[in-house]
């Protein structure tokens, strides 16, 4: 299929900067580390890097707050280093993805700066300013009841001008006013900078909240006080308008990968944002397989509670979007990211006994489907949750935030229920270091230095150095699948086909094209089930994750795949 784009046919890898490699022993990741480990990601053989910010930031949430999108953040390194490390992937044939974060800036960027200054000052309109009101008993009420998605509210009040900004994340992230036209130039024409020199696509961070309505609505009430922006924020009224706008003035005059971080994306909605006309995006990360377990049970506060979704549950929904955005929009795969916990421990089984061979099954289940794969640094190790036993070791401005408010002020939840929220769900589980080889700090950092994040004590079995070592890891087993994916095209064209849908342990598909069929079954549980998939045709073995597949059955956690 000569017209088929690149990216449908790519794997990608996340890389988070700051936990991946340190090559100057500060104790943080940097761009010289990336560099340096470059190799190792040819040998995995995946396509695409897309890379966490690495911009100038205050580093209130670790790059998403960026306070100047044409620099290096110093802690990472410089702009050379950046050049260097792009030319050494596109020599290996790795293409290089940005982090576009312009929903927000940081508080500290010029535009921002100049903006709190005046009411009527030339940048004044580049963030939501409104007046406030102030109660009968003289506190000061912020313009509207929005909960921030860090808690509190969304609104910040600012002495210099006595008008409140609006934050839909931290009080230093401010949001960009896309209303105002200058805003959009401005943001275009960064990107156009990064694609002149070079760069490959954009991942684009939380774009489904770019467009506000702009009468800024009450939201529903909440048990905390503050009301749920969600409706008037969520796919805002404008925001396929300047996708449009964005695609004309930049993404269309560049061979690019765009993939829009959209949670609260419905299938109708992908389907406009990663319409097959090419008008918006190549694909979304929609949300609906990650927050499945938000009603199993129903969370304490917020998205912290200790739910864990059923296979089942996760089968319906990632089988619906194969099966409805086929031909219409592509998907993007996806079980993890930095801001979600380690897939092995929330869908897989993180009990040595079971690690290897369950997380060896997700990555077949996912890779098989119809769409473009991505892995999450570590994940081709089978990294798991950090389990943290106190708020100390946590970095996370989300973490600390709601510990200070559910557990300090509110008494929502005592400090082990907080605990035990963020083992299921914390951001943090993703951002330990990376697990290099099993001398100290992982090889993440010398020895003597201190991480900025503490390392998984687990890191002396589970590490990249063990993994190269043994030809039954993980790792090979994702070398496996990437090296299927580049080698038939069934996997990226195939129809999907769910199968046995009311097997409670058992998630299977198929992918057909006409002169071929790829079966795909996958044991969820630790016990063997029975499984008749393959008793009238076998079919050529493809990958399996057990040395023998045995007929009429599927082995604990067993993953089979087969081609006839
Ligand atoms: O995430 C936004 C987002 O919707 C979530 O995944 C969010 O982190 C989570 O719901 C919090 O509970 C993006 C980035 O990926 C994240 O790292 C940033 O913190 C956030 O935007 C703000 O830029
Ligand atoms: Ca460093």
């Amino acid at each position: 299929m000569s017209n088929t784009p690149w990216w449908k046919k790519s794997v990608i890898y996340q890389v988070y900067p700051r936990s991946f490699a340190d090559s100057n022993g500060d104790g943080i990741g940097d761009i010289k580390g990336i560099t340096e480990h470059l190799d190792y990601l040819a040998k995995l053989g995946i396509d695409v890097i897309w890379l966490s910010p690495v911009y100038q930031s205050p580093n209130d949430d670790n790059g998403y707050d960026i306070s100047d999108y044409r620099a290096i953040m110093d802690e990472f390194g410089t702009m050379d280093d950046f050049d260097r490390m792009l030319a050494r992937a596109h020599e290996l044939g790795i293409r290089i993805v940005m982090d576009l974060v312009a929903n927000h800036t940081s508080d500290e960027h010029a535009w921002f700066v100049e903006s709190r200054k005046s009411r009527t000052g030339e940048y004044r309109d580049f963030y939501w300013w409104r007046d406030g009101s102030v109660a009968p008993d003289g506190t000061r009420l912020p313009p509207n009841n929005w909960r921030s998605v860090f808690s509190g509210s969304a609104w910040k009040y600012d002495e210099a001008t006595d008008q409140w900004y609006l934050h839909l994340f931290s009080t230093k992230q401010p949001d960009l006013n896309w209303e105002n036209p200058r805003v959009r130039s401005e943001i275009y024409d960064m990107m156009r900078w990064w694609c002149n020199k070079g760069v490959d696509g954009w991942r684009m961070d939380v774009i489904s909240l770019i467009s506000k309505n702009v009468a800024l609505p009450n939201g529903e009430l909440g048990p905390d006080g503050y009301g749920d922006f969600g409706p008037y924020v969520v796919n805002g009224p404008r925001v396929h308008e300047f996708l449009r706008e964005m695609n004309r003035e930049v993404l269309s005059h560049y061979d690019l990968l765009t993939v829009g971080e959209a949670s609260g994306a419905t299938i109708e909605e992908a389907k406009r944002y990663a319409a097959a006309d090419g008008s918006e995006l190549s694909m979304v990360f929609q949300f609906e397989h990650v927050d499945a377990w938000l009603n199993e049970p129903a969370p304490l506060v917020d998205k912290w509670g200790v739910g864990r979704a059923s296979m089942p549950r996760l089968r319906a929904i990632l089988n619906k979007w194969q099966v409805e955005l086929a031909g219409q929009a592509w998907n993007s795969l996806y079980w993890n990211n930095h801001d979600q916990p380690r897939c092995v421990s929330r869908f897989g089984d993180e009990r040595p006994e079971w690690r290897v061979l369950s997380a060896k099954m997700l990555a077949t289940c996912l890779h098989m489907m119809q769409g473009t794969p991505y892995i999450y640094q570590g994940e081709e190790l089978g990294m798991t949750n950090k389990h943290f036993t106190s708020l100390e070791e946590c970095r996370d401005v989300e973490e600390i935030n709601i510990w200070h408010q559910a557990v300090d002020e509110l008494h929502q939840l005592t400090p082990e229920q907080m605990l035990d929220c963020f083992d299921h769900v914390a951001r943090d589980n993703a951002r330990t270091p990376m697990q290099w080889d099993d001398m100290a700090n992982a090889g993440f950092c010398p020895d003597g230095v201190e991480p900025w994040i503490d390392v998984n004590p687990n890191y002396q079995t589970i590490n990249a150095a063990a993994a190269l070592a043994d030809p039954d890891s993980i790792f090979y087993y994702y070398q496996r699948l990437i090296d299927l994916r580049h080698n038939l095209d069934i996997i990226t064209d195939g129809v999907f086909r769910p199968l046995l849908e009311e097997s409670e342990a058992i998630w299977a598909y198929e992918r057909a094209d006409g002169e071929h069929v790829l079966t795909v079954g996958c044991n969820w549980t630790d016990v063997e089930q029975p499984c008749d998939l393959w008793d009238s045709n076998a079919g050529e073995a493809l990958i399996c994750n057990y040395a023998q597949h045995k007929p009429g059955v599927l082995q604990p956690y067993e993953a089979y795949v087969t081609l006839r």
